[in-house]
This record gives structure tokens, C-alpha cells and sequence, in this order.
């Protein structure tokens, strides 16, 4: 294989991994059908009634049923009406969500401490060298399923395989309460057949390029140089190179051992009016604070990172005593190291946030300084 001026070695599968990813099917709808089993044969649309907000909410998710009639996260709410008036209509409860979340991820801790969630519903797991010192993946994956299902009644679908791609799309084949198993042998013509869209990280607008290209599925993104895709998607084209030969060597990574979380943002002019610098402040505190909420870690130090024109760049970072558990807090603690240490005299380039020293939530303590 060529790239460049530089020959390598066809890349290789790494198969010594055993990685599981599970995600909850229709995860709060569910929740709310195990509590009020009245609704288990009916379509169920989290979201606010479109009556009671005039048309405002959006859905969260919505079950099965509902699904059959084109019901579909991130829809507003308006419109799934309009596509199943019957359908019932249940409010969101973030935090009961947050607390099912926690005891799911405490079913995982049980196999494996390599927990990395991606979300309240779904997580990889590293399942190597597990706590029950089972060699079988596919077997602790329908332990694990099963025991969600006995002791939180929910039901979840997981992908088994080598990697955290194809964990991912796997986990996605059988919904619901399915478990996929992919092995390393299988990988190559399971990634050939996949369509473009199901390939993890291809946003829509990416989708109509690969068209363009004349690719539709996993056996065409194979036929291509890594050269021609590096030039057409940049970074993205470089990962899927690999990936769709079955390579993708991310690590899981438990919350437990990860030291930062953040963000930071170009701007697409630089600025020098306070009143913008925080607006982008607030609404990077948000997106670290989205992430780390979910991640369930309350941190303690917050970074800010101003860049300058010129390009010399600042970082100052305040601790506190106390973790940051409200985005109030985190804004707060955002804008007060921006006006402790920002400096208009010249353009903001890029802006950064960025929270570290976690303490994890739940029952286990976890020493303040993980450094
Ligand atoms: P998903 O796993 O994407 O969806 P799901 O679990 O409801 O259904 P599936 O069986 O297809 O996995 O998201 C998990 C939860 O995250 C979902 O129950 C509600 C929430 N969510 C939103 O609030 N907004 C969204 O746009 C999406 C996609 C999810
Ligand atoms: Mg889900």
C-alpha cells in the first residue's frame, strides 16, 4: 500500500480484544412503560403534549409503536402528533433517568471496571480480562443483557466483537433485544456490506458526497486509495480507511481514569466585543457540561484557554473546593476566570473550556487528585 512517499505493510486486525456495546432499546420510553404498564400496548412519545405547550416540545424518543407510524427522536413534537393523534404523551424525568443510568453502569462494574458510556444508555465495555474471568464475550453479553432485564426489567441490545466500531454497529443490528456478535473473521464482509450511513461518524452531509463518489456501501469505501479518501473527507477519510478493514484501535475509556473533559471553538471572525466572548463562553460551558453530566463525573478544577490574535495563547485554571454540579456553576466559574484574566486589547481567535480532577458519583469515593 502506498500513501505518500511512504510504503507500509497492509494493515493488520488486532483481535485480542473482546469489546461489548450496549445500548438500551427506547430508553426512557421504556422506563416509563415498566412504570405505568397501562401504556405497554399503546405508541409512547416522550415529549411534552404539543396541547400544553403550544406546539414548542420536541421527542426524546418515543417506543416501538410509535416508531411504526414515522415517530422519531428529535422530531417536534407537533409532528408526531399530527402522525398518531392517539399516541400518549409522557413528560420527560431527566434526573429518574440519570438514576436508572447509574444502575445499569452498576450491572457493568459487576464484569469489567473498563466502562466508557457514551450516553445515559449506552457504553462500551472492555470485556479482556473480566471480574468473572469468562472467556466468552457473547456469554457475558447475554448475562449482562439478561441481568438488566431481571433486575431493572428494561431490555437492551449489544454488539460483541474486537472493536469499538463495530461493538457499535453491532449493538444497532438486532433492536430490540438483540446481541450481535461480529468476530474478527466475519468483520471484513460484515464492514462490506454495511451501508455508508451506518458507518459511525458519517454526518448526512457527508453522506451526499460518498454518493457523489459512487460510494453507497462498506465494499466501495474498500475499493478506495486512502490518498483519494484523505483528500475528499480530511480525517474522517483517513479513520474510515482503516475501519473498514476492521481496524479502529481506541481503547475503552473508563470515565474512572480520564482526566479532562472539554471544548474549545474557533471563532469564524475574531472578535473583540465582550458581549459575544461570552455568549461562546456559556455556550462552551454548556457542551463540557453536557458531556460530563453524562458521563456522570463531577469535576473540580475548571481550564479556560484564550487565544489571541497574534496567536499567543493564555491558560488559567481556578479549583475549587467544591465540586461544579450545576451549569450555573460552571458558567459562573467560566466567566469569572475570563474576567480575572481575558484581555480585549486584542481580537479573540479561539476560545476553550475545559473541567479535569473528577470525583466519580455513586457509592465508590474517588481520591480528589487522579494526576
Ligand atoms: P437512543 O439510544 O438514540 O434511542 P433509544 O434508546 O430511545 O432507542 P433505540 O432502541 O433506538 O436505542 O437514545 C437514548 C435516549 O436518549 C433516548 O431514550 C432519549 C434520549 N434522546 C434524546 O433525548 N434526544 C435525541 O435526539 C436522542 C437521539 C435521544
Ligand atoms: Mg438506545
Amino acid at each position: 500500500m502506498r500513501y505518500g512517499l511512504l510504503t507500509f505493510e497492509e494493515p493488520q486486525i488486532d483481535s485480542s480484544r473482546k469489546i461489548l456495546h450496549v445500548d438500551m432499546d427506547a430508553f426512557y420510553a421504556s422506563i416509563e412503560i415498566r412504570d405505568k404498564p397501562g401504556l405497554a400496548n399503546q405508541p409512547v412519545v416522550i415529549a411534552r403534549h404539543p396541547e400544553v405547550t403550544g406546539g414548542k416540545g420536541i421527542v426524546a424518543t418515543c417506543n416501538y409503536k410509535a416508531r411504526q407510524y414515522g415517530i422519531h427522536s428529535a422530531m417536534p413534537a407537533v409532528e408526531a402528533y399530527r402522525l398518531c393523534p392517539k399516541a400518549v404523551f409522557v413528560p420527560g424525568r431527566h434526573a429518574y433517568y440519570q438514576e436508572v443510568s447509574q444502575q445499569i453502569r452498576d450491572i457493568f462494574y459487576q464484569y469489567t471496571d473498563l466502562v466508557e458510556p457514551l450516553s445515559l444508555d449506552e457504553a462500551y465495555l472492555d470485556v479482556t480480562h473480566n471480574k468473572k474471568g469468562d472467556p466468552s464475550a457473547l456469554r457475558i453479553a447475554q448475562t449482562i443483557q439478561r441481568e438488566i432485564y431481571e433486575t431493572l426489567h428494561l431490555t437492551s441490545s449489544v454488539g460483541v466483537s474486537y472493536n469499538k466500531f463495530i461493538a457499535k454497529i453491532a449493538s444497532d443490528y438486532h433492536k430490540p433485544h438483540g446481541i450481535t456478535l461480529v468476530t474478527p473473521a466475519d468483520a471484513i464482509d460484515f464492514l462490506k456490506d454495511l451501508p455508508i450511513d451506518k458507518f459511525y461518524g458519517v454526518g448526512q452531509r457527508s453522506i451526499d458526497r460518498f454518493h457523489e463518489l459512487g460510494i453507497y456501501k462498506g465494499a466501495d469505501l474498500y475499493q478506495m486509495e486512502l490518498d483519494d479518501l484523505i483528500q475528499s473527507f480530511g480525517k474522517m477519510g483517513y479513520s474510515l480507511y482503516f475501519k473498514v478493514r476492521g481496524i479502529h484501535p481506541s481503547p475503552v475509556s473508563s470515565h474512572r481514569d480520564r482526566k479532562s473533559i472539554g471544548k474549545e471553538s474557533t471563532f469564524s471572525h475574531f472578535t473583540q466585543d465582550e458581549g459575544e466572548v461570552i455568549t461562546y463562553l456559556d455556550r462552551l460551558a454548556l457542551q463540557v457540561y453536557t458531556n460530563y453530566q453524562q458521563k456522570g463525573v463531577r469535576p473540580h478544577t475548571v481550564t479556560l484557554k484564550i487565544r489571541y490574535q497574534d496567536f499567543t495563547t493564555v491558560t488559567r485554571q481556578a479549583k475549587h473546593e467544591m465540586a461544579i454540579m450545576t451549569l450555573n456553576d460552571l458558567q459562573a466559574a467560566v466567566l469569572d476566570l475570563w474576567h480575572t484574566y481575558g484581555d480585549l486589547s486584542q481580537s479573540v481567535r479561539l476560545l476553550g473550556v475545559t473541567v479535569s480532577q473528577f470525583e466519580v458519583e455513586g457509592i465508590e469515593s474517588f481520591p480528589l487528585n487522579i494526576e
